[in-house]
């Protein structure tokens, strides 16, 4: 490749990237009235920096070929971080491997820009030790975790902003040829800046395996607060399940003795396989504030939609308000993807005004944001039927809308009685 081709193919990189990463995000449609869309992805594989793809230098890639491929961006973690909007990334690369990476947005909407190099997470201790993996030190090589992904970000009330996330590695007890089954647990670490992390010891649970799991971001009874995920497999929750508590005395070597489970699975649910709760809740005049998913089998393969629930100020784990069915579901685009038919969320992020920025991953493969408010999703969790687990109680609930509706037509003006068609 001659100095001109190389020099027009980065051309057009760079104007196409730029177009990309500037390009004005806008609601669609008229929504459902309780959150709204957005037409554009705000974080894709395109989205990662070109510097980071490619070896910009002619001399040792006259093909201008990419020597590093990203696969996807997705399942987010967020917070408001000085006057941006951050979200912390789970970046995959085409080598299967997820790591974090910070990305920051003036309006939370639109033109969000990675920061320029990802997130150097340490491994925890004892695995650095355990690690031994030839040419790398106990940063580079991540201590001994395989994977880690699905940050959740919690300004805490004690100084810190914890980042909870998922470490994942080979089952110890796989037997010989099984290179699929692995262990999931909590990792966690802190930080100041989003740019420089300590990591503190996995969280420890009468549970074989974790994941989904978030820090409550204020003390309770002087203790950490986490809501969990046990499971028995990597991939089925096996017998148990659903949104867990618990409480631990220590954040720097955390331990959960007891898991009270909050919010469970039930038969015939969005969440009959599985759920998990998504970033940490906000706190609201009415109750603690849930995103969660909700995961239900088809012949498809699993389906993740997302869901709210409100817990009690002071009971945390007293589930008050929680709407039949999902909140929201993948459409269009979203449905498809690495793993289709997913909706994620481990993001959101409220505003002192009142306004909420849902940061939601689709398929596997890339991010968007909704937006709504408190009052909105207080109103929809107060005011929406809960699932009455039975069609007949779904009916139920559908009729009682609709003899509320006779009196009125659909501009919502008072129908006058004679008139009425019903
Ligand atoms: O592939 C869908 C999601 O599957 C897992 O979530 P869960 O443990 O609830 O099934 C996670 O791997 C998540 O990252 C992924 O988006």
């Amino acid at each position: 490749m001659n100095q001109h081709s190389f020099g027009k193919r980065l051309g057009l990189l760079q104007n196409n990237y730029h177009a990309l990463i500037t390009r004005p995000n806008e609601t669609a449609g008229p929504g459902n009235g309780i959150f709204d869309r957005y037409f554009n992805a705000i974080l894709t594989a395109e989205h990662t920096p070109l510097f980071w793809r490619y070896d910009l230098n002619e001399k040792t890639n006259p093909y201008l070929m990419e020597r590093y491929g990203i696969n996807a961006v997705f399942n987010a973690g967020a917070i408001r971080w000085k006057d941006k909007y951050a979200l912390v990334a789970r970046v995959e690369g085409r080598d299967r491997k997820s790591f974090f990476a910070v990305a920051e947005s003036p309006n939370g909407i639109d033109n969000f820009r990675f920061r320029d190099y990802p997130v150097r997470m340490p491994g925890t201790e004892t695995r650095s030790e355990k690690s031994g993996m030839p040419g790398l030190d106990s940063q580079e090589a991540g201590g001994a975790d395989t994977n880690i992904y699905d940050m959740r970000l919690v300004q805490h009330e004690d100084g810190w902003i914890y980042g909870i996330f998922c470490s994942e590695r080979k089952d110890p007890s796989a037997p010989p040829g099984d290179q699929s089954s692995a262990v999931a647990q909590c990792g966690i670490a802190r930080t100041k800046d989003l740019d420089s992390w300590e990591r503190l010891a996995d969280l420890q649970t009468p549970s074989p395996q974790q994941r989904n799991v978030v820090l409550h971001p204020e003390l309770v009874d002087g203790k950490y607060a986490f809501y969990t995920r046990p499971q028995d497999g990597f991939i089925n929750t096996g017998s148990g399940g659903g949104i867990g508590f618990g409480l631990s005395a220590s954040i720097t070597n955390a331990v959960i003795d007891h898991e009270t489970i909050i919010d469970p699975r039930s038969y015939h649910t969005i969440n009959e396989a599985k759920n998990g709760l998504g970033p940490a809740p906000i706190r609201t005049p009415l109750g603690w504030l849930h995103l969660a998913h909700g995961v239900r089998n088809t012949a498809a393969g699993l389906r993740y939609t997302l869901y709210l629930f409100l817990t009690d100020l002071h009971d945390l784990t007293k589930v008050l308000y929680k709407p039949a069915g999902y909140f929201l579901a993948p459409e269009g685009e979203e449905r498809t993807g690495d793993v289709s038919n997913v909706v994620f969320s481990n993001g959101w992020i409220a505003d002192e005004d009142g306004a909420v920025y849902i940061y939601y991953a689709s398929s596997d493969t890339r991010m968007h944001v909704a937006t709504s408010s408190i009052d909105r999703l207080l109103d929809y969790v107060v005011n929406t039927p809960a699932d009455g687990l039975h069609s007949a109680a779904s009916v139920a609930a559908l009729n009682r809308i609709i003899d509320r509706n006779k009196d009125y037509d659909l501009k919502g003006d008072l129908r006058k009685k004679e008139k009425q068609t019903y």
